[in-house]
């Protein structure tokens, strides 16, 4: 018997499977339904400090590959969500509070609140939306991440916490957000990556983009994105062995799940394909993943974890 336990720091998870923020995460019905599928945990829409309603429409495009996203981080404000995991009988499985930095003085004022409330555990926050018209993505630009780790994280909040990175594509600027990521201590886990921003399709029956906002740009996510996360998890695993990592893009079976752990997960968050065909999804992908260890032998998820290359 195999088993798909796995754990982020102190949080323990029957399985790997998480949703990726934004899809399965926006209303305490969504969230129910993660509560109650046969992920391993869950997690939040990313919140702000005020409620907002998102780009116009259509904002989300979907192929049976890939999805293009402009949603503009439509969230319910972030009062909404911790109140919403308050209420969570804390012996159910864990669910992550994702908040968005869109805005400094927001962030701090949300970290201000949930400082000293102690069921908001290792908090995933977003520095890399790539769909909010007229500003960057945060983690793109080095010296304004350093900022506010600096002058935002480290001083409103002492706990540990994730950070969701965008993905990098050249050696050297993996180097650079490692050096930041190594100066703020209580950064404890990356989640890889956020979707690839701001790329385009074209509706040839309309010679307009599949979405409406930012004249079609949007971010990636599904199958094409696979071996750009599997890059940045791998990568970001060696230069920084001690941070734990989830991985996230295009997966949607248990193979591409053995995948991102064989590169350094520890567990994985699942997006377009996930909104797709809806949470009954996982119960196959955990069952494919296991036939895979067992097929190889493998009995715990440490058994194969990060052992990229290392293996004959
Ligand atoms: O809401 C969004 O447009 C969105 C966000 Br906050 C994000 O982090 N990544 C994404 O693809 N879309």
């Amino acid at each position: 018997m195999c088993s798909l336990a796995t754990k982020l720091g102190p949080i323990k998870m029957n399985n790997p499977i998480c949703n990726a923020s934004g899809v399965y995460s926006r209303t305490s019905t969504e969230l129910y339904k993660m509560m109650f599928s046969h992920s391993g945990s869950f997690i939040t829409k990313s919140s702000t400090f005020n409620p907002r309603t998102g780009n116009p429409t259509p904002s989300y495009w979907e192929n049976n590959s890939i999805s293009i996203n402009s949603m503009g981080l439509p969230n319910h404000g972030y009062r909404y969500y911790t109140d919403f995991i308050e209420d969570l009988d804390k012996d159910e499985k864990h669910c992550f509070l994702s908040i968005a930095n869109i805005d400094n003085d927001e962030t701090g004022n949300i970290l201000d609140y949930i400082a000293d409330k102690d069921y908001i555990v290792y908090p995933e926050i977003n520095v890399s939306c790539p769909n909010i018209p007229g500003k960057e993505q945060l983690a793109y630009n080095y010296n304004e991440l350093d900022n506010f780790l600096t002058h935002v994280m480290d001083e409103k909040y002492n706990k540990p916490y994730g950070l969701k990175l965008p993905p990098f594509f050249d050696p050297v600027h993996f180097m650079f957000i490692a050096n930041i990521i190594n100066q703020h201590k209580n950064i404890k886990y990356l989640t890889c990556v956020n979707s690839v921003g701001n790329v385009l399709d074209v509706d040839i029956s309309t010679n307009k983009g599949v979405i409406f906002p930012k004249n079609g740009l949007g971010g990636l996510g599904g199958d094409y994105i696979l071996p750009v996360a599997l890059s940045n998890v791998y990568q970001l695993k060696q230069i920084l062995p001690n941070i734990d990592i989830i991985g996230c893009g295009g997966i949607k079976s248990g193979e591409d799940v053995y995948k991102h752990i064989l590169v350094g997960a520890s567990m994985v968050q699942i997006g377009t394909a996930l909104n797709r065909d809806g949470p009954n999804i996982i119960p196959r992908i955990l069952r494919e993943l296991e036939d895979i260890m067992i097929e190889k032998g493998y009995e715990t998820l440490d058994d194969f974890k990060g052992k990229y290359n290392e293996m004959q």
